[in-house]
C-alpha cells in the first residue's frame, strides 16, 4: 500500500543504562512474546521487523554533576537511534520497541530532522506519570530516562555531549498523565509554554476533551505527531511492569481511548514504546496491554466509524 499509515519498522532498542535497576533491556522481547508482531500483522499492516539495534557505548564520560551515570551509554543509543528513526520515517512509522525513556532522546532527534526535511512541524504526544524535562544539570537522581524531552526541545545543558537536535519548539508538545515532578522540572516547564495535562486534568476533563484540540492543531498545521507511550502513565494495578510505578495512572479505558483517537486522527507518524521492565511485570500482563494498546493506535477497531477528523 502507498499509505505509509499501513507500514511499520519494529526496532528494538535494548537500553537499560537510563534506569536504576535492571529488567528493561528484556522489553523488545517481552514485545515479541507478547504477541505485538502478530496483532499487527493481523491489522494487515505491512511490518519490516528491523530486530535489535546493536549499541556498544564507548569509554566513560564525566560530567560536572555527579549523579550522572551512564552518559557514554546515553549518548551512544542516542546517536544509533536518530540514525534509524531518520532513515525508517522516510517511507513508514517506526515504532521504537525499549527500553527505558532515554531512547526517546534518540527517536525525537531522528524524527525532529526528518519533519524539518519533510517542511512539517514536529509535535509530540507525551504519555506518562513524569516530564522527563530534567537536564544533565539539575537531575538528582542521574537517571537519564528522566532528560531526552528536555534534551528533545533545545533546553540548555547538553552541549559538548550530545549532538544538538532539530529542537521541537515546547509549544508543539503536550504532556499527558503527569502526576510526578521534581522541583528543577516544574521550575523548567514554568518558563515554557508546554502544554501539561495532569492526572487532575483528566479527572477533571476527560481525556477526548483535552485531546482534541491538540489533535486538530496538529491537523490544522499539517503536522506530523510522535507519540511517546511510557508504562508509567497507566495506573500500576493495570500496569506493574516498570521500575517507577505512581498511583492515580490512566486507566485502560482512558488509555484506549486516546489510542482509538489516535488512529482515527490519521496523524501518528512515529511511536515508541518505554519503560517496560519484564522482570517487575506479572505473568506478562504489562507487556500484554501495551501491545494490546500499540495495535489499537496502529488500527484495531471493534466497529467501523467513518475517519474522524481532528
Ligand atoms: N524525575 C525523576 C528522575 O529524574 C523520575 C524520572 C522517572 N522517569 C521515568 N520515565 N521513569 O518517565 O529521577
Ligand atoms: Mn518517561
Ligand atoms: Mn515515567
Ligand atoms: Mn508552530
Amino acid at each position: 500500500s502507498s499509505d505509509i499509515r499501513r507500514r511499520c519498522t519494529l526496532i528494538g532498542a535494548r537500553v537499560h543504562e537510563g534506569t536504576g535497576r535492571r529488567g528493561c533491556d528484556m522489553g523488545p522481547s517481552a514485545y515479541r512474546a507478547a504477541g505485538l508482531h502478530e496483532a499487527l500483522r493481523d491489522l494487515g499492516l505491512d511490518i519490516r521487523d528491523a530486530g535489535d539495534v546493536p549499541v556498544v557505548p564507548g569509554a566513560a564520560r564525566a560530567h560536572p554533576n555527579p549523579a550522572v551515570h551512564d552518559l557514554a551509554a546515553f549518548v551512544a543509543w542516542t546517536a544509533a537511534l536518530a540514525e534509524i528513526a531518520y532513515a525508517e520515517s522516510k517511507a513508514r512509522i517506526p515504532i521504537l520497541l525499549g527500553g527505558d525513556h532515554s531512547l526517546s532522546a534518540g527517536t525525537l532527534s531522528g524524527i525532529s530532522r526528518r519533519a524539518e526535511r519533510e517542511g512539517r512541524p514536529l509535535f509530540v504526544l507525551w504519555l506518562d506519570a513524569h516530564a522527563d524535562f530534567h537536564s544533565l544539570d539539575t537531575t538528582t537522581s542521574g537517571n537519564l530516562h528522566g532528560v531526552p524531552l528536555a534534551y528533545a526541545t533545545g533546553r540548555p545543558g547538553f552541549a559538548g555531549y550530545l549532538p544538538p537536535p532539530v529542537p521541537i519548539p515546547p509549544g508543539h508538545v503536550c504532556l499527558m498523565g503527569t502526576r510526578s515532578l521534581d522541583p528543577a522540572e516544574r521550575a523548567a516547564l514554568a518558563g515554557t509554554d508546554l502544554t501539561v495535562h495532569d492526572m487532575r486534568a483528566i479527572d477533571e476533563h476527560g481525556v477526548l476533551a483535552l485531546l482534541a484540540p491538540f489533535l486538530g492543531r496538529v491537523a490544522r498545521e499539517n503536522g506530523r505527531l510522535h507519540v511517546s507511550l511510557d508504562v508509567d502513565f497507566l495506573d500500576p494495578s493495570i500496569a506493574p511492569g516498570v521500575g517507577t510505578t505512581v498511583p492515580g495512572g490512566a486507566t485502560f479505558r482512558e488509555a484506549h481511548l486516546i489510542m482509538e483517537m489516535l488512529h482515527d486522527s490519521g496523524l501518528v507518524g512515529s511511536l515508541d514504546l518505554v519503560e517496560l521492565n519484564p522482570f517487575l511485570d506479572e505473568r506478562g500482563r504489562t507487556a500484554i496491554v501495551m501491545a494490546d494498546l500499540a495495535a489499537s493506535l496502529m488500527g484495531r477497531t471493534v466497529l467501523d466509524r467513518p475517519t474522524r477528523s481532528y
